[in-house]
């Protein structure tokens, strides 16, 4: 494969889906416990969840709303595995007074949620839509209301369609108009929303929408993978400067999907070792080296050939206030002579838990993101912006005793707290998510909540982790089982 990785190569990768859950692995699983000093948490430590607009508003045409590409992907024969669409989701648009008084009851003082880009501007760019944006300015004002700091990410996957139309983030002026999306916002919001993410896992919008298809835009096209990065970083680079000119008192950051890549076998598989370094190259480098660094890794060296211009990496670079991390599950990758591309998803160690996404339960994953970016990264302000894991699979309702959650919940806390300990500055902790809500292409089938949802009526239910995570946050205390 040479030293870097394959166009060829990366055309046959799928990471962290469910499907890796029926691949067999060949190592045996380690210890996955972190060691802690203290189960207290700081005084200021931020306890909050963090939804998304395309997976809970519904509403698709309310007050102005223009198309985004998951409305027109959802509606394609094949595509969501249930066969659903988001066209109600948790009905967050209307019913988000409820959704804060269930974040306000558990006593959190944080609500990440996302901002669809098309209800503001209908067609991603030119005339903005004052009605959408009087809902962000409702939802903004009933959680300062509750006491809650609400933290707005700009871009969570709903690229309007009008914007898909012209390129998308293939598309060089798409990094324009976002840029131009996100003063907007600030200039009607920013006196009140001071915590803004400009993308949310753009490395999961980039290989699933546009090398795997498996998400919207649905694309399969392995040179996408070069100006898709390239122009989302840009895109983001020229935010924060638009963001900074129109609120200067704005806190910032940016949410990346970190994801160890270990070799398939164990670290002692080398074979599989440029595999997965190219996975980590293209997955979490070439997302954290040009902000924080201003370099790309040399893997990414051929994809970015004719996109990247004198100057880019000036703008990507921008100070930020915090990186706000996800975690779910390490990625396993291994090198597959038998398939054309040399490259194939690997499966978790044996004996390795999973949940029921097939995504491993290991805490260690993230102990070794968060130390990675520790040392390698200038140690910066981190807010874990997701974690958590799906109930088992299935059409029926949530499971409301969700001792699974709380456990894989209590982990994943000990692992944020060990790398605290060790001197990641880390601030806060958004579990993932707040009520069951549309995952995607897995449609209503996963559910991901603390609080489970009937769909027939709207009617909210708290599981039993949404009461436990209620004790963590309002305590400060880690209960030891
Ligand atoms: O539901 C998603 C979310 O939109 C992005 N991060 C992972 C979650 C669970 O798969």
């Amino acid at each position: 494969m040479g030293k870097g990785i394959s166009r060829r190569a990366l055309g046959a990768l799928a990471v962290g889906g469910a499907a890796s859950a029926t691949l067999s692995g060949c190592d045996r699983v380690g210890p996955t416990e972190a060691t802690i000093k203290s189960r207290r948490f700081p005084n200021d430590f931020v306890w909050g969840v963090a939804t998304a607009a395309f997976q809970t508003e519904g509403s698709p045409t309310a007050d102005g709303r223009g198309p985004t590409i998951w409305d027109t992907f959802e509606k394609q024969p094949g595509r969501i595995k249930d066969g659903s669409n988001a066209d109600v989701a948790t009905d967050s648009y209307r019913r988000y007074a409820e959704d804060i008084d269930l974040i306000a009851g558990a006593g959190l003082k944080a609500f990440r949620f996302s901002i669809a880009w098309s209800r503001v501007l209908p067609t991603g760019a030119g005339s903005v839509n004052a009605a959408g944006l009087d809902h962000y300015d409702r939802l903004v004002d009933a959680c300062l209301a509750k006491g809650i700091t609400p933290y707005a990410t700009l871009f969570h996957w709903d690229l309007p369609q009008a914007l898909q139309d012209k390129g998308g983030w293939s598309a060089r002026d798409t990094a324009n108009s976002f840029a131009d999306y996100a003063a907007t916002v600030a200039a009607r919001l920013g006196d009140r929303l001071k915590h803004i993410i400009t993308l949310n896992e753009p490395a999961v919008h980039t290989v699933f929408g546009h090398v795997l298809g498996e998400h919207a835009p649905g694309l399969k096209d392995i040179a996408l993978l070069g100006p898709t990065t390239h122009h989302m970083n840009l895109g983001q680079g020229l935010a924060i400067q638009a963001l900074r000119a129109a609120k200067g008192d704005l806190r910032i950051g940016t949410t990346q999907a970190l994801q160890p890549c270990r070799p398939a076998g164990g670290p002692l598989a080398f074979w599989n070792r440029p595999a997965s370094d190219g996975l980590d190259a293209l997955w979490n480098k070439a997302w954290l080296d040009p902000l924080l660094k201003g370099t790309y890794p040399a893997a990414m060296g051929d994809f970015l050939k004719g996109h990247l211009r004198d100057g880019d990496l000036e703008i990507i670079r921008q100070p930020i206030d915090f990186l706000g991390v996800n975690y779910y599950a390490p990625a396993y990758v291994k090198l597959d002579l038998a398939s054309p591309s040399q490259i194939a998803v690997g499966a978790p160690p044996k004996g390795a838990e999973l949940d029921a996404f097939g995504r491993q339960i290991d805490p260690s994953g993230l102990a070794e993101v968060l130390e990675r970016v520790r040392r390698d990264y200038g140690n910066p302000p981190v807010l874990i912006t997701e974690n958590g894991c799906s109930d088992p699979f299935g059409d029926g309702p949530g499971v409301i005793d969700d001792g699974f959650r709380v456990q894989y919940l209590r982990r994943h806390l000990e692992a944020v707290k060990s790398a605290m300990e060790a001197g990641s500055r880390i601030g806060g902790y958004f579990a993932w998510t707040l009520i069951d809500n549309w995952e995607w292409d897995i449609g209503y089938t996963s559910k991901f909540g603390l609080v489970a949802m009937d769909r027939a009526t709207g009617v909210r239910t708290p599981k039993a982790s949404y009461g436990w995570f209620k004790q963590v946050a309002t305590t400060g205390l880690l209960p030891a089982t």
